[in-house]
């Protein structure tokens, strides 16, 4: 044999090394976890909006283990990770956490599990598992990479277990000795916002100052640029949940001309923070949309414009009540059509439509009739992917302007780099063109592309009623909705419940997809579908069709179908 060795080869054959990480950083993490050990019984799981349950069911502990999944997050990406402790339009008594990735979007997939992992170890073995993580993620044969230092940022809404859970968090950070700042409370897009720009910053993607105020100064900038030549007829009415957002919103209120100076008259409802057992408490984008109906505390009149956050204001919705009281909804799927309606005016008399694809992002709930309205009407092209933002988010991705919205109200605008660089280069020819690209500039820092975010989603939404002279009752207007029904049905187990096509058909149980697609055939523009929740232990059925019986018969007739194959 010869004595050649090639020496990657070499590399490669030695067996991964295994990391001992310093025993007073482990001794740390076991005596920092020691008030927060884990209730007897509970799994928890990093789900679609990350841990989610009633603030003392071990909540502190899920978050002192977040601590720990974060700081080697840090790591692996060299790069700050963002924390938000909130649990968004759930119950005053319940809190979360969710982990923000470098980009201000939303962790990547393959860390949940890692996540999880974490959260459901016993105190006792939580240093022996977090040392499991780092040799799993940060050691191979090259690289070291748990010698990097870790920097986190965190936030809160205005949920009273907050502060407490900060506490526990902090006991992490400081265990594993991971250097942080703690921005206080902060809606969830903007603590989304400033880890983006930590982490772009003085680079060619710099997305702006990593401050609140930067924030405000960011959008406010943007939207007097795109109220130019426009005006926003009365004012509008925003229930702000008695979460977050009500003070965040006063705050960006300081920073936007009022109707008067050309701007904006925005009137806040709900924005009781004081008592926060009122937090979604009949009121906010949940209420609005599950309940279809405002606020009781609205006093808003007819035709009035309305529109309603959510706890951590990253999602919203429009409606108003018409003469007869009748109420309208506007909802996701319509904020998803009017941005697209106006980002594609604008790049036509900018004169550079044939450079960049539009496209719109759905989930399985968009009504069928804002599907056509996009696909027939806007020509546009419509993408379906399954519930949860981080797949809409990739999915937009793909186009050079991609609007995604899920019909609850959460979504966002995304504009790939092509397409900020041919706005940003082209030359106007003529003050028509020259309006449109400064408006297309303007939107790229109008709307917050980290993540759906509602009071940016809401200035944009102003702006495009503005520029087209619409009333709710105009945009309403645009087509007319399916009637539809959303039913929740309880079963035995409902991960046999297995969806594929973007969860429009089931592929398990057998047999359940066959019976109903038949019923779906018996109604005039039927359509229905069945998935299992990702947040509640339930599955889920959606039916629209042609009228509102039908709608709910053929709710009914799948619900049943789900009931039969779940008792099995
Ligand atoms: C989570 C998702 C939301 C989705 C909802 C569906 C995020 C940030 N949140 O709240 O987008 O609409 O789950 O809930 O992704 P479900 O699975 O219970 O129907
Ligand atoms: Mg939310």
């Amino acid at each position: 044999m010869s004595s050649y060795s090639n020496p990657r080869e070499s590399v490669f054959n030695q067996p991964k090394p295994v990391v001992t990480l310093p025993n007073d950083l482990l001794d740390a993490v076991t005596k920092n976890v020691e008030p927060y050990p884990i209730p007897e019984g509970r799994r928890y799981e990093y789900g679609t909006a990350g841990f989610r349950m009633k603030a003392n069911a071990g909540l502190d502990h899920v978050i002192y283990t977040v601590g720990l999944t974060a700081a080697a997050r840090s790591k692996k990406r060299n790069a700050t990770i963002g924390i938000m402790i909130t649990a968004s339009h759930n119950p005053a008594e319940d809190n979360g956490v969710k982990l923000v990735d470098p980009m201000g979007d939303m962790l990547e997939q393959s860390w949940e599990s890692y996540a999880t992992t974490l959260a459901n170890t016993p105190n006792d073995k939580l240093a022996k598992a977090y040392e499991n993580l780092v040799n799993e993620t940060l050691v191979d044969e090259i690289r070291q990479l748990h010698e990097r230092p870790a920097k986190v940022i965190f936030a809160r809404d205005t949920r009273a277990s907050g502060p407490y859970l900060v506490t526990a968090l902090k006991a992490a950070l400081d265990a594993v000795k991971v250097e942080y700042t703690d921005y206080g409370l902060l809606t969830t897009p903007q603590l989304h916002y400033i880890v983006r720009c930590i982490n772009t910053l003085n680079s060619p993607y710099a997305f702006g100052e990593p401050t609140e105020q930067g924030y405000y100064e960011k959008m406010a900038k943007a939207f007097k640029t795109l109220m130019y030549g426009r005006s926003i007829h009365g004012s509008v009415t925003v229930d702000c949940a008695n979460g977050v957002g009500g003070p965040k919103l006063k705050e960006m209120i300081k920073y936007l001309p009022s109707g008067k100076e050309g701007g904006i008259d925005i009137r806040i409802i709900n924005d009781d923070v004081v008592r926060p057992e009122s937090l979604n408490l009949d009121c906010g984008a949940d209420y609005v949309k599950t309940k279809q109906r405002a606020p009781p505390s609205s006093n808003a009149g007819p035709g009035d414009r309305c529109c309603s956050l959510d706890g951590d204001a990253d999602r919203i919705v429009y409606y108003y009540t018409d003469e007869s009281k009748t109420f309208h909804l506007l909802d996701g799927d319509r904020i998803a059509t009017l941005g697209a309606v106006f980002l594609a005016d604008m790049t036509r008399v900018a004169g550079i439509d044939s450079k960049l694809k539009i496209g719109i992002v759905q989930t399985a709930y968009a009504n069928g009739a804002a599907t056509e309205y996009v696909e027939k009407v806007l020509k546009l092209p419509v993408a379906v992917t399954p519930t949860g933002v981080k797949h809409l988010h990739h999915a937009a991705a793909r186009y050079d302007i991609g609007v995604y919205f899920e019909a609850n109200g959460h979504g966002t605008v995304l504009f790939s780099d092509n397409a900020i660089k041919v706005i940003k280069e082209s030359e106007p020819k003529s003050p028509g063109q020259k309006h449109a690209l400064d408006s297309l500039r303007a939107c790229i820092d109008l709307i917050n592309q980290a993540v759906g975010d509602a009071i940016s989603d809401m200035l944009f939404a102003e702006v495009v009623l503005a520029h087209k002279s619409w009333t709710l009752e105009n945009w309403r207007n645009t087509y007319i909705d399916l009637p539809n029904r959303l039913v929740r049905v309880e079963v035995r187990d409902r991960s046999i419940f297995k969806t594929t096509d973007a969860e429009r058909k089931l592929e398990s149980p057998k047999g359940a997809q066959d019976e109903i697609d038949k019923f779906c055939q018996m109604y005039v523009k039927g359509r229905a579908f069945a998935r299992a929740s990702g947040t509640e232990d339930a599955v889920r059925v959606y039916a629209e069709a042609h009228s509102k019986t039908e709608a709910e018969k053929l709710a009914g007739q799948v619900a049943e179908v789900v009931r039969k194959y779940g008792a099995n």
